[in-house]
Formats: structure tokens, C-alpha cells, sequence
């Protein structure tokens, strides 16, 4: 097993070889408009903690699978949160300023162009996942088409109309008053908008790299606790942190009424939240020895995180 440092840099290295500078526009059929690539490139290799890239290749070492092989899926999930973060700034959703320590990509390129970045990272993506599919099957005889299918189908299913997509819409309708606010809208939210691309990125690996049911079980468990944790503690970090710390703005979700932990349970039993998710994910790992201990550290760094 590696360290989420090293995961992180497998991660960030194949996002540059993915957008790197290429020769000067041709404006041959096929070829990407530097326009276009620029406004991809700005947000894409911003920085960021490329989390659910490194959680994908660690699980996929952590059950013995191929981490090149698994480099397209973890850099394509990377690209479509990317693409969930451009458009949630958008003045037509949270409307926000500062992403990743710089301004957001609306700032810089304008609404309708930041659309198009945002666009251009989803489609992108799964062009990608496509083309590595068919490169690994000419490459690999052995390549497990099935279990490929099933990674794309895990990426497909969380990021899309009952994953992701759903939770943004739920935030977007409670903030309009065009949802009930309660508990149960909460966690259908923060299942939605946060969890889901965890258990995406985790559930490609498994399947990337052969698990058993009882192991996908598992880490299916744990993806949706450190997903609700994660987001508890983003609530919790919006309340109380700056944007230095942070690289985005601070203080948002109180201003604009927003449906959050910490509105409907406080910090106190926020922080109670975030601790029983971590015991949730650590009883999730029992199905595995010490070659999980990587998850269990991050879930337990999750807790405390600062960024
Ligand atoms: C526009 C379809 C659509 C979806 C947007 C993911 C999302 C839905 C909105 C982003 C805003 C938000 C608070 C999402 C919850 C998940 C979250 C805390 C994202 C930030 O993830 P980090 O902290 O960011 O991993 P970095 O920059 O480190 O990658």
C-alpha cells in the first residue's frame, strides 16, 4: 500500500498527461479548442485533495488489482467532481468567488464557458473510460471486460440522476423552499451530493480489481459513512474555518439558509455525527486485516481535517 500523498500524485500525474499543452490549434476535426482546454485545465489541475482518485487506486491495491489499469477510472472520477465544482459555483447555484485557493472558473472564463468546462470534464471522462477499456482489452488477455463494465456503472450510477445529481437538486430545491427541510431530506441530500462520488470511486476500484460480495459490502458500508462524515464536517468547517484555510469561501451556508448539519443539529452534535460515521466506517473494515489500515487512518484523519 502506498500513502494518500503517493495515491494523490499517481492521481495528479496522469490528470497532466491527460491535459497537457499540445501543439498550436489546427482546428483539425477531433482537436480540442484552446479555449476549451484552458478553462478544463484551469479548474482540473487546480490542486485539490484528490481524494476520490486515490481512494479508487487504493482500493484497487488493497484488494491486488492493477493500479495502471485503474489510473483512466481514478483520473475520469476526478474529472467529473471537478466538473460538479465549476458548475456548483455558478451564479445560478452557489454563486461563489473563490475555488481551490483561486477564482472560480466563471470568474476567469464566464458563466457560459465555465458551463462549457464543466460539460467538457463529464464528457470527457467518460470518453476516456471508453477508449481505456478498449486499449486494455487489445493490450491485456486477460482483461476483465465485466468487471470494467461494472466500475463504469458504479461511476455512471453515483455521479449521475440518482447520485450526485439528485443530492444537488435536493439542495438547490430545500434552499428554494420548493422541498421540505427535515432529517430525513438531509441525509438524502448529503447521500446524494457527497457520498455518492465517494462510493462511486470506491465501488470502481472493487470492481476494477475482482472483489468478492462480502468485500464490496464492505466497502460500499464504508464509502457511505466517510461520505456522511466528509460532508458533516465540511458543514462544520463552513461555520468555523476561513478561506485561507479552506481555498473557498467560508460562512455561506448560514447566509444563505441553507439545509446543513449544522442548522438542523448544531456544532456539538455535528462533531457527535462525524464521530459515530468514523465508527460506522471502522466497523465496516472488520471484513478486512491490515491491508486496510489505509482507510482506517483516513477515516480517522477525516474527522479532524482542516481542508
Ligand atoms: C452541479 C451536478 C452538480 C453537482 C454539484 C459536488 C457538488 C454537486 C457540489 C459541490 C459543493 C459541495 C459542498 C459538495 C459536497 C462535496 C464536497 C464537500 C466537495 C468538495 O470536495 P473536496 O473537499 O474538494 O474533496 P477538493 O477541492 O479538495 O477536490
Amino acid at each position: 500500500m502506498k500513502t494518500l500523498k503517493q495515491y494523490a500524485a499517481l492521481a495528479e500525474d496522469t490528470l497532466r498527461e491527460i491535459f497537457r499543452e499540445t501543439t498550436p490549434y489546427q482546428g483539425q476535426m477531433y482537436e480540442i479548442p484552446p479555449l476549451l482546454m484552458d478553462s478544463m485545465r484551469y479548474s482540473v489541475l487546480a490542486g485539490g485533495k484528490r481524494l476520490r482518485p486515490s481512494m479508487l487506486l487504493a482500493v484497487v491495491d488493497m484488494l491486488g488489482g492493477d493500479l495502471d489499469a485503474a489510473l483512466i477510472p481514478a483520473a475520469a472520477m476526478e474529472m467529473i467532481h471537478t466538473y460538479s465544482l465549476i458548475h456548483d459555483d455558478l451564479p445560478g447555484m452557489d454563486d461563489d468567488t473563490l475555488r481551490r485557493g483561486r477564482p472560480t472558473n466563471h470568474v476567469v472564463y464566464g458563466v457560459g464557458q465555465a458551463i462549457l468546462a464543466g460539460d467538457g470534464l463529464l464528457n470527457h471522462a467518460y470518453m476516456l473510460l471508453l477508449w481505456n477499456a478498449r486499449a486494455l482489452a487489445e493490450e491485456k488477455a486477460d482483461f476483465d471486460y465485466p468487471g470494467y463494465l461494472r466500475a463504469m456503472e458504479e461511476i455512471a450510477l453515483n455521479a449521475g440522476v440518482q447520485g450526485m445529481i439528485a443530492g444537488q437538486t435536493i439542495d438547490l430545491a430545500c434552499e428554494q423552499g420548493k422541498m421540505p427541510v427535515n432529517e430525513s431530506m438531509l441525509r438524502a441530500m448529503q447521500l446524494g451530493k457527497t457520498a455518492c462520488m465517494f462510493v462511486g470511486a470506491m465501488m470502481a476500484g472493487a470492481h476494477l480489481a475482482g472483489a468478492s460480495d462480502s468485500q464490496q459490502k464492505a466497502i460500499f458500508r464504508y464509502a457511505k459513512a466517510f461520505g456522511l462524515l466528509f460532508q458533516a464536517v465540511d458543514d462544520l468547517l463552513d461555520a468555523q474555518s476561513d478561506p485561507g484555510t479552506l481555498g473557498k469561501s467560508v460562512g455561506k451556508d448560514a447566509r444563505s439558509g441553507k439545509l446543513t448539519c449544522m442548522s438542523l443539529f448544531g456544532a456539538e452534535n455535528t462533531r457527535h455525527l462525524a464521530d459515530e460515521w468514523c465508527a460506522e466506517g471502522l466497523e465496516a473494515l472488520k471484513e478486512f486485516g491490515p491491508e486496510a489500515d489505509f482507510f482506517r487512518t483516513l477515516i480517522i484523519d477525516m474527522v479532524d481535517r482542516k481542508s
